[in-house]
């Protein structure tokens, strides 16, 4: 069968061809982190702003831990196919608005003169919360990272904050022109994190002053919230693929229909007109990213937990359980929203919520309990900690939200699902963790000894003996109960 290419592009149904001429869209977007979600999200939409108000806006993508990526796009000119599995089927349609892809690690100097090349516009970021290397509780950079103190001792750098400071610099030097980073990560306030992050390396780093000067007043880090489910493509799903189209596509990436992008409209030069796409410009992303963050992504954490821990793979699984739908809806309405009030104009929290219900539960979409429990230590101060934070300044004790917690608890110190099977642990802080709850043995002590995670845990939350002894009491719970009967007892609770 043949490959996807350029080439092949006319023997596609009209349909599932991209919405632009492939081979005639300039580079005008530089992309850090060319995994699964951004194909599935920035891309897409951008494609669809071009199909309506044009503009050289095709994307240079660039991977940022391995070379698979770019060994199976490249031959493909770029081209992959995106499913979109939702109720009534699944549509397909080949994106062309990736125009380039690179190595980032096999290739770094090529990164930084794509950054400092003037018809680029904008650069994009989607590295994951650990891909900055930066400590969640201070947003700052990490100074006890080797990784990033390579980069800033002079060689051509390999982590994302040293590139990106490094094509900045380099942009400075050629004289090209502004530029705006656009993060899409699911951090909060992620436009001035990364403007941060870059400005630590830049203090520590060459032509220090003039850089800051000049990032002061040529950049912009605008704020955004991305929202759409994209699950790990399978090996069915490059065979769908095969069977619709006629060709073989190594890139293929599922989503489910929804997609929804809120971007703060502060950009140094000249954007896409995204606005043609459905994407919201607005003044403040905050409030937009940390509804999302709070409602779907801590919801989707206590999802992932509690079904590791009872053995459910997948998410859609998950939700059909009474217990953990009661207690995701409690998460929610009871503690998540009232760290919103009044949400963002424009957003209506009870038909969010309700949206978020079905999404999860969408069969058509098999989204892994594991791909979500991944990288617990990273995500949950983002999306949990905070709302647990608030939560007790009000003077109430949320429940669900430590429950989640409490899940992710046992998840990383018991590594074994209800049924004694082992589970992995897939986390940065792995090591840590192991090594700290190594000679624990009630649940007191564990919950102390991962409280006592300064990376992870603010020193108030860690010191409230409220949290504390909750906490103590679910992982008990859990661990005697398991997971399903414990969501019982805090659903209806
Ligand atoms: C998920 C997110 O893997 C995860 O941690 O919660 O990737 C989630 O699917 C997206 O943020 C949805 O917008």
């Amino acid at each position: 069968m043949t490959r996807l290419s350029l080439a092949a592009l006319p023997t596609l149904p009209a349909a599932a061809r991209p919405r632009v001429d492939p081979a005639r869209l300039g580079v005008g977007i530089v992309h850090l982190g060319l995994g699964a979600f951004h194909r599935a999200h920035q891309a897409v939409l951008t494609e669809d702003a071009v199909a309506v108000a044009g503009g050289d806006w095709g994307i240079c993508g660039i991977t940022q831990r391995s070379g698979t990526v770019s060994r199976r796009l490249t031959p493909q000119d770029g081209l992959y196919t995106l499913l979109e599995r939702g109720d009534g089927g699944c549509d397909v349609r080949v994106v062309g608005a990736l125009r380039e892809v690179l190595d980032g690690r096999a290739d770094p100097a090529t990164v930084v003169e794509r950054i400092a090349t003037p018809e680029v516009n904008v650069v994009t970021l989607t590295v994951t919360e650990k891909g900055y290397r930066h400590d969640i509780s201070t947003g700052r950079l990490r100074s006890d990272d080797p990784e990033l103190a390579a980069d800033l001792a002079g060689r051509p750098p390999r982590t994302t904050v040293g590139q990106l400071t490094a094509g900045l610099r380099a942009r400075r030097r050629a004289g090209a022109g502004p530029v705006t980073v656009v993060c899409c990560d699911n951090l909060a306030d992620n436009g001035a994190t990364v403007g941060r992050l870059v400005r630590d390396f830049a203090e520590r780093s060459a032509e220090r002053d003039d850089l800051l000067a000049w990032l002061d007043d040529q950049v912009r880090f605008p704020s955004t919230m991305v929202d759409r489910i994209v699950p790990a493509a399978t090996a069915a799903d490059r065979a769908e693929v095969a069977a619709r189209l006629g060709l073989t596509d190594e890139g293929t990436v599922v989503a489910e229909r929804f997609c929804h992008w809120v971007v703060e409209d502060d950009f140094a030069g000249p954007r896409p007109a995204w606005e043609h796409a459905g994407v919201v410009l607005t003044d403040d992303a905050r409030p937009w990213e940390r509804a999302k963050v709070r409602l779907l992504n801590a919801s989707h954490s206590t999802i992932a937990y509690l079904g590791q821990l009872a053995g459910w793979q997948l998410v859609s699984e998950c939700v059909r359980r009474p217990a953990v739908a009661a207690v995701v809806r409690a998460l929610m309405a009871d503690d998540v929203v009232p760290t919103l009030l009044p949400p963002p104009p424009g957003l209506d929290l009870g038909a969010y919520q309700e949206q978020l219900m079905e999404r999860f539960a969408n069969r058509a979409l098999p989204h892994r309990t594991a791909q979500v429990a991944m990288d617990g230590s990273q995500k949950l101060p983002q999306r949990l900690l905070g709302t647990i934070a608030d939560r007790r300044r009000q003077g109430a004790e949320p429940l669900p939200a430590l429950l989640c917690l409490a899940a992710w608890m046992r998840f990383v110190a018991d590594r074994r699902d209800d049924s004694g099977r082992p589970l992995t642990v897939d986390d940065p802080l792995a090591e840590e963790i192991a090594a700290r709850v190594t000679s624990t043995r009630t649940t007191s002590e564990v919950v102390d000894s991962l409280l006592g995670m300064p990376s992870v845990f603010d020193p108030e939350l860690a010191a409230d003996t409220v949290v504390r002894d909750r906490l103590a009491e679910l992982l008990g719970r859990l661990r005697l109960d398991g997971a399903e009967a414990t969501a019982d007892h805090v659903a209806s609770a």
